[in-house]
C-alpha cells in the first residue's frame, strides 16, 4: 500500500456557493478526527471532516522525517473501540515507523468507509457562532461554507510548527527542511553537509539516521534533553502476552491508569529503597526501553519530589557519560536544567552513540548562540558553519497553536478565542470553553492529552463528547456551553494538580515557554488519565454539572458549579476510602475502632528518617504515660514541642501520628515528644486534659535531660490532641506554668456547639463525620461537662495565652470552631496566624507522603514553631511541595 493514499473518494464541497448543512463539523482527519467521524455517524449525526492535508493521518501525515516513530508501544498506541479492528491489524514492531502508522490510519479510514465524509485539501479560514441560528458558520480556503450545529476541533496538540525565530533563514542558499513538514518526496542527504537545529524528540529521532547519510552532520543544541534507548524490535512478549490473555481487561486497565498505559501505581518511595534496589529498578527500566515505564515505575516520588527525581536524573547522566567518548561532549549532552520528565523525554536509537562518529559535531548553543543564518550556513557568536542543508527540528506552537492561531474562532457576543485565551488557555475539562457554545476540542489544553497515551485519551474524549451530543438530542437541547464558574473551578483544579508535579519547573512546550511571547502555564492536565475520566463521568452523573443547555422555546437547564473542589490527592484518598465501603467507625465500638486504626496506620508509609526515635515513660496526672520522642539529626540541644495525637479522646496513641511528628521534627529542627495520654471511655474527662497538662510540666522540667533547650516548651496537637494543647495553654497560664512559648493547633476541637455551618456542610463524606464526632463527645464527657473550658476552650479566658498557629481544613466539620478559636484568640490580643487549607479534609495535613498538597501547610507550621522558639526562618526557596533532603 502506498504511504500516501490519495483520497479518490473524498467528500467534495457543494458546488454553486451553497452552504453545506451538517450536524457536526470536525477539523482534522488524524487519530481523533477519524474516530469522531465513525462515532458520529453511528450515532446518527450528519458530519463532515475538514482536513488541510491531502490524506488522513494528522500528525503522522506531516511528520515524515527520517526516524519518525511513535514512542508509546504500538500495541498501546492503537484504537481499542472495535475488537475486530484489533484482530484485523498486526503491528510489525514495538514502536511502529511513521509510514506504518500512516498505513494503519488509512486502513481504518477505509475499513469504516470514512473518506466519503472527509474534505481533503481544505483549510478553515474562519469559524463564527451564529447566535440567531444557534449554529457555527465555517468558511474554508476554497470559498465553500459549512453550517453546523456543533464544531469539534480534532486538530492535535502538536500540529502547528513553530517558526524558527532565527534571522536570515530566507538568505540561506541551500535546502531547508522542517521535521514537522517533511517533504513527501525522498530527501537526498548523502554526501551533504547537514545542520540539525533542535534536540527534542524529532531531532533525537532523526539525528542518528541523518548522520548515517550525511558527509558531515552538525547538531545545534540549545537545551540537552533526556533520551532513553527504545530497544526497538518485535513487541515484547510479556506485554503482548498480557494483552492477548485478556484484551478487554488490559484495555480497561489502561483507561483507568495514570498515563493511559496499564502499569500499576508505584507505592515504594525512593528513600525506602537501598541504593542497590534503586539501581536494580533503574537498570531494569533502562533495559525495558519504555518511556511510560521509566517515568512511572521506579519509585512513587520520582515525578513529584525533586530528591526522588534527582536520583533518576543522575543515573541517566551516568549512562550518557558511559556512552559518549568525549567527556566535554558528554557533559554538553547531559541535561541539568530540568527534572527528569518535566520536559518530555525522548526514546532514541543510538542517539548518544552518534556523537562518537567522526562525521558528527555537537555545537552547544548555550556557549555560542546562533547569531544568524547566512547564504552559506549558520553563524554562531564564535564560528561559522558552512552547510548544504538545514533541518529545523524546532518544535511546535503546542496545544493552542492549531486551535487558536490557525483561524479566528468567534464565539458568543463576537468574542474571539484569541482574546479569551490572551493570558493562556481557559477551558472546562479541556473540552469546552465558556462563551463558545457547541464548540468542543479533542485533547485540548486542560485535558491529559500529551501527558498520556494519546490513543486512550482521544477515545475517551470522543466517546464523552458524542455521548453528550446524543443525550442532548434525546432531551431536546440544541446548545451546550460551559459556565464561567465551572471553567474557573477547572483552572483552579489544574493549578492544584500542577503543584503536585515537577512540570512547572521546566521551560517547555507544555508550559508555552518555547514560543516567544506565549502566555506561560502548564497546559495539559497533570492529574492523570484515570482521575480525569472519573471527573468527566462525575460531570454527567451530577446532571451535566457546569454546563448550560438550551433548546427551542426557552428550554434551559443549568446545573452550575465546580466539579472538583478537593485537592487532587485528597480526592483520590477520599475516593479510595469510599470504594472500601467501610462501616462507620463508631459502629466498631471503642476497642474495635482502635484496632481498625492500628491496622490502617500499619499500612501507611512509615515516615522519613529523623535523627533518633526514643520511647520512654513519664508521670501523668496519676499514672505513668508512655511517650515517643523524635529528635532531629542536627546537633542539639533543640527546642521541645509537646505533641498530643488525634483520635477524638478515644483512639490513637503516642505512635499513631508518627509520620506527622517525624515530618514536623525534620522541618522545624525540633524535638517532638508525643504523649500517650489516657483515653475515654475508660478514662473520661478530665483525665486526658490532666494527663496532657502533667506531661507538659514534666517535659518542661526535664528538657535538658531529653536533649532539649531548657526554658519554655511549645505544645502542638491535631484534632482532639489540638483540643488538649489549647486547654494545656490555658491551664499553664492559670496554674503557674510551665512556660509555653507557642501553640500549634491543627484542626482543633474547641467547642461543644454542633450547629456551625461546617458541621452541617461536611457532616458526611469527608471521613470525620458529624456522627463520629457525636460519638467521641459522648464517650469523652457528659453533656453537663461540655461547657467547661477544659473541654470547650473557646468558652475559656483567652487573654495572656501564647502565640498560636491555628490550621483548619475546608472540608472538615471542625473547620468553623477552629476559625472561631483563632478569631477569639486574636480578639483577646493573642498573636495568631491562621492556615486555612483549601480543598483539604480533617486528616489531610497529617497524611504525610500521601496527601502531598499538605506539604506547604506543614512548611508553614514548622516556620511558626521556629518563630515561637525565637529561631530564624529557614530557607524555603524550593517549591512548597518539595520535601527537603536530609
Ligand atoms: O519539538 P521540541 P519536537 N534555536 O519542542 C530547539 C512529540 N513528538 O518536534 O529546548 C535553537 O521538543 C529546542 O530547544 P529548547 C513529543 O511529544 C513525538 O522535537 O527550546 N534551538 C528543542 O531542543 C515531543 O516532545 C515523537 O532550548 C531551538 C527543539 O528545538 C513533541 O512532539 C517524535 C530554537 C524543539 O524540540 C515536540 O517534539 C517527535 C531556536 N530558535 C515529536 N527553537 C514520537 O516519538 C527551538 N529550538 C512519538
Amino acid at each position: 500500500m502506498p504511504d500516501v493514499m490519495v483520497a479518490a473518494s473524498s467528500s467534495k464541497a457543494p458546488s454553486g456557493g451553497t452552504t453545506q448543512q451538517v450536524d457536526v463539523a470536525v477539523v482534522g482527519a488524524g487519530f481523533a478526527g477519524l474516530y469522531l467521524l465513525h462515532r458520529l455517524r453511528k450515532a446518527g449525526f450528519t458530519a463532515v471532516v475538514l482536513e488541510e492535508a491531502d490524506d488522513v493521518g494528522g500528525t503522522w501525515y506531516w511528520n515524515r522525517y527520517p526516524g519518525a516513530r511513535c514512542d508509546i508501544q504500538t500495541i498501546d498506541y492503537s484504537y481499542t473501540f472495535d475488537p475486530e479492528l484489533e484482530s484485523a491489524w498486526q503491528w510489525s514492531e514495538k514502536y511502529a515507523t511513521q509510514p506504518e502508522i500512516l498505513r494503519y490510519l488509512g486502513f481504518v479510514a477505509d475499513r469504516y468507509d470514512l473518506r466519503r465524509d472527509i474534505r481533503f485539501g481544505t483549510k478553515i479560514t474562519a469559524a463564527t457562532w451564529d447566535e440567531a441560528a444557534q449554529r457555527w458558520r465555517l468558511t474554508t480556503s476554497g470559498g465553500a461554507t459549512v453550517s453546523s450545529r456543533y464544531y469539534i476541533m480534532a486538530t492535535g496538540c502538536l500540529s502547528a510548527p513553530k517558526p524558527p525565530e532565527i534571522d536570515g533563514v530566507k538568505d540561506f542558499a541551500g535546502e531547508v527542511y522542517f521535521t514537522g513538514r517533511w517533504p513527501h518526496r525522498e530527501v537526498q542527504l548523502a554526501g551533504k553537509r547537514v545542520a540539525v537545529i533542535g534536540t527534542g524528540s524529532s531531532g533525537i529521532q532523526s539525528i542518528p539516521l541523518i548522520a548515517e547519510q550525511a558527509a558531515h552532520l552538525t547538531v545545534f543544541q540549545r537545551t540537552p534533553n533526556f533520551a532513553l534507548p527504545a530497544h526497538n524490535g518485535p513487541a515484547p512478549a510479556d506485554r503482548l502476552g498480557l494483552l492477548e490473555a485478556d484484551r478487554a481487561g488490559y484495555r480497561e486497565q489502561a483507561r483507568w491508569s495514570l498515563a493511559g498505559v496499564p502499569w500499576p501505581q508505584q507505592t515504594a518511595v525512593s528513600w525506602q529503597l537501598s541504593d542497590a534496589e534503586r539501581r536494580e529498578r533503574f537498570e531494569q527500566a533502562w533495559a525495558a526501553g519504555d518511556l511510560v515505564y521509566i517515568l512511572t515505575q521506579l519509585w512513587a516520588d520520582q515525578a513529584v519530589d525533586l530528591d526522588g527525581n534527582a536520583i533518576v536524573a543522575d543515573l541517566i547522566r551516568e549512562k550518557i557519560r558511559a556512552t559518549v567518548e568525549d567527556p566535554e561532549t558528554a557533559d554538553a549532552l547531559s541535561p541539568h536544567d530540568h527534572p527528569f520528565g518535566a520536559k518530555r523525554p525522548c526514546l532514541d536509537t543510538n542517539y548518544y552513540a552518534t556523537f562518537n562518529r567522526p562525521n558528527v559535531t555537537l555545537v552547544n548553543l548555550r556557549q555560542e548562540p546562533i547569531k544568524a543564518i547566512t547564504a552559506s550556513g549558520i553563524k554562531t557568536d564564535k564560528r561559522t558553519f558552512d552547510v548544504d542543508v538545514i533541518v529545523f527540528a524546532t518544535g511546535f506552537d503546542a496545544m493552542t497553536g492549531a486551535i487558536m492561531a490557525v483561524h479566528p474562532i468567534t464565539g458568543r457576543g463576537g468574542k474571539s478565542l484569541s482574546e479569551v485565551w490572551a493570558n493562556g488557555p481557559q477551558t472546562y475539562l479541556g473540552l469546552t470553553v465558556a462563551g463558545f457554545p457547541n464548540l468542543f476540542m479533542i485533547t485540548g489544553p486542560g485535558s491529559p492529552s500529551v501527558l498520556s497515551n494519546m490513543a486512550v485519551s482521544i477515545e475517551q474524549h470522543v466517546d464523552w463528547v458524542v455521548d453528550r451530543l446524543v443525550a442532548a438530542k434525546a432531551s431536546g437541547f440544541t446548545t451546550m456551553e460551559a459556565t464561567e464558574t465551572a471553567q474557573a473551578g477547572w483552572a483552579q483544579h489544574m493549578a492544584d494538580c500542577a503543584t503536585l508535579t515537577l512540570h512547572r519547573l521546566a521551560n517547555t512546550w507544555y508550559t508555552g515557554a518555547n514560543v516567544p511571547g506565549k502566555a506561560q502555564g502548564v497546559m495539559p492536565y497533570t492529574g492523570g488519565v484515570g482521575p480525569y475520566r472519573s471527573i468527566c463521568n462525575e460531570v454527567v452523573s451530577r446532571g451535566m454539572l457546569g454546563f448550560r443547555l438550551t433548546g427551542p422555546d426557552g428550554a434551559e437547564q443549568c446545573n452550575d458549579g465546580e466539579v472538583v473542589r478537593l485537592q487532587p490527592d485528597v480526592r483520590l484518598v477520599l475516593n479510595m476510602l469510599a470504594e472500601m465501603q467501610l462501616p462507620p467507625l463508631e459502629s466498631f465500638g471503642a476497642q474495635g475502632a482502635r484496632n481498625f486504626l492500628a491496622e490502617f496506620n500499619a499500612a501507611r508509609p512509615a515516615g522519613r528518617p529523623v535523627g533518633e526515635v526514643v520511647d520512654g515513660t513519664l508521670p501523668g496526672a496519676d499514672a505513668p504515660l508512655p511517650y515517643r520522642l523524635y529528635r532531629p539529626a542536627t546537633p542539639g540541644p533543640h527546642p521541645i514541642v509537646v505533641y498530643f495525637h488525634g483520635g477524638g479522646w478515644v483512639l490513637g496513641d503516642e505512635q499513631s501520628d508518627e509520620p506527622f511528628c517525624r515530618d514536623l521534627c525534620r522541618r522545624s529542627g525540633m524535638i517532638f515528644v508525643s504523649v500517650g495520654y489516657r483515653h475515654a471511655p475508660d478514662h473520661r474527662f478530665p483525665t486526658a486534659v490532666e494527663d496532657a497538662y502533667a506531661a507538659t510540666r514534666w517535659i518542661a522540667a526535664h528538657a535538658a535531660e531529653l536533649g532539649g533547650t531548657p526554658g519554655a516548651v511549645m505544645v502542638a496537637g491535631w484534632s482532639a490532641g489540638a483540643n488538649l494543647a489549647a486547654v494545656t495553654c490555658q491551664l499553664a497560664r492559670d496554674r503557674g506554668g510551665p512556660p509555653i512559648s507557642g501553640q500549634l493547633l491543627v484542626c482543633p476541637v474547641t467547642d461543644c456547639t454542633f450547629d456551625r455551618p461546617s458541621y452541617v456542610d461536611n457532616a458526611t463524606g469527608y471521613f470525620l463525620t458529624r456522627s463520629l464526632m457525636y460519638w467521641f463527645w459522648d464517650l469523652y464527657c457528659s453533656p453537663a461537662d461540655r461547657t467547661d473550658p477544659r473541654v470547650s476552650p473557646l468558652r475559656g479566658k483567652l487573654e495572656g495565652l501564647p502565640p498560636a498557629l491555628v490550621a483548619t481544613c475546608e472540608f472538615d466539620p471542625l473547620r468553623d470552631e477552629g476559625v472561631a478559636y483563632a478569631e477569639a484568640l486574636a480578639a483577646a490580643g493573642v498573636p495568631v496566624e491562621q492556615l486555612k487549607a483549601r480543598g483539604h479534609f480533617h486528616s489531610s495535613l497529617t497524611m504525610v507522603d500521601v496527601v502531598i498538597t499538605g506539604v506547604s501547610g506543614r512548611v508553614q507550621m514548622a516556620e511558626a514553631l521556629r518563630r515561637f522558639a525565637g529561631l530564624p526562618g529557614q530557607d524555603h526557596q524550593r517549591a512548597p511541595h518539595e520535601i527537603a533532603a536530609e
